[in-house]
């Protein structure tokens, strides 16, 4: 039984729910434990092949709980190594999917950023407040935001803190699509169910190619892109692939 998230599983999609909405879903340690070994979960479970995060209430999430970090020193923090849990995040194989709404601001920001995609409400306020609070982001926020959106961009938010807009977002390359909160999840989801339909395999190899892209030069990215399109080859689904388009019918991909 989780404390502050839900899980769910439907059309094998895993759903992920942050709900302390109280406190507009703002991370604690525990909460942070709890949504990785969520997201370990599912990308362990056969019958999950997307995964979506979305909040409960009014926001995303608006930061990581200061609350509780109010006391934190260098050391404690340096002894606590919170952030090895975020790191697991990363290793996560399968598309993650992020339908936020209302605020991400700082640690939920993050959480976002850490997704694969990013749909987002029209009144959606992303940022980094933490210049606010007389920190800095710590879980990727520089890293993230400057990879997708450029040295330039990516220090005008971070150093005022301002909260940024689905409209300006959109057109940073920081999300992927702009939706009306209602139909928000629902349209989420929906794109979540295309692509459980696309090759398992296939889909955890791009990512890990892409992502590869991101961090290396183009050279060292292409030859990691052609080991992992070697080895698909030796997939099953593949087989199925080639050969139904060969035989002229849709295929039936089993992730093996
Ligand atoms: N922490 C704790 N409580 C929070 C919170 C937060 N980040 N954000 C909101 N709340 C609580 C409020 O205190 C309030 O509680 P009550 O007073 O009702 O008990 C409740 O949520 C509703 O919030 P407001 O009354 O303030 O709601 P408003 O609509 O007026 O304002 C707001 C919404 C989002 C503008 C405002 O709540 C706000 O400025 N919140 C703080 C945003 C912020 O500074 N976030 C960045 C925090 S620093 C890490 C990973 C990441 C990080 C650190 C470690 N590890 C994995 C190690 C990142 C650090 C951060 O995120």
């Amino acid at each position: 039984m989780k404390k502050y998230i839900k899980t769910a599983c439907d059309k094998n999609i895993g759903i992920l729910t942050l709900n302390r909405p109280e406190v507009l879903n703002a991370l604690n340690r525990e909460m942070a434990e709890e949504i990785v070994s969520a997201l370990e979960h599912f990308d362990q479970d056969d019958s999950v092949r997307v995964i979506v995060i979305t909040g409960s209430g009014k926001a995303f999430a608006a930061g990581a709980d200061i609350s509780e970090m109010v006391n934190d020193d260098a050391i404690s923090l340096e002894l606590l190594n919170q952030f090895a849990v975020w790191d697991r995040i990363s290793l996560i194989k399968k598309p993650v999917l992020a339908a936020v709404h209302g605020f991400a601001l700082g640690g939920g920001f993050e959480l976002a950023l850490s997704c694969d995609l990013i749909f987002a409400s029209e009144q959606v306020q992303l940022g980094f407040p933490e210049i606010k609070l007389g920190v800095m982001p710590g879980a990727g926020g520089t890293q993230r935001l400057t990879k997708s959106m450029g040295k330039a961009k990516a220090l005008e938010w971070l150093w005022t803190g301002d909260t940024m807009g689905a409209k300006e977002a959109l057109q940073y390359g920081v999300i992927n699509r702009i939706i009306p909160e209602e139909v928000l999840l629902d349209e989420t989801l929906g794109f979540a169910e295309k692509l459980t339909k696309q090759a398992p395999l296939s889909l955890r190899l791009i990512k890990e190619a892409v992502n590869k892209a991101v961090d290396t030069s183009i050279y060292e990215g292409m030859q990691f892109e052609r080991k992992n399109f070697y080895l698909l080859f030796s997939s099953l689904d593949q087989k199925e692939g080639m050969q139904a388009f060969l035989e002229k019918r849709l295929p039936k991909f089993e992730g093996r």
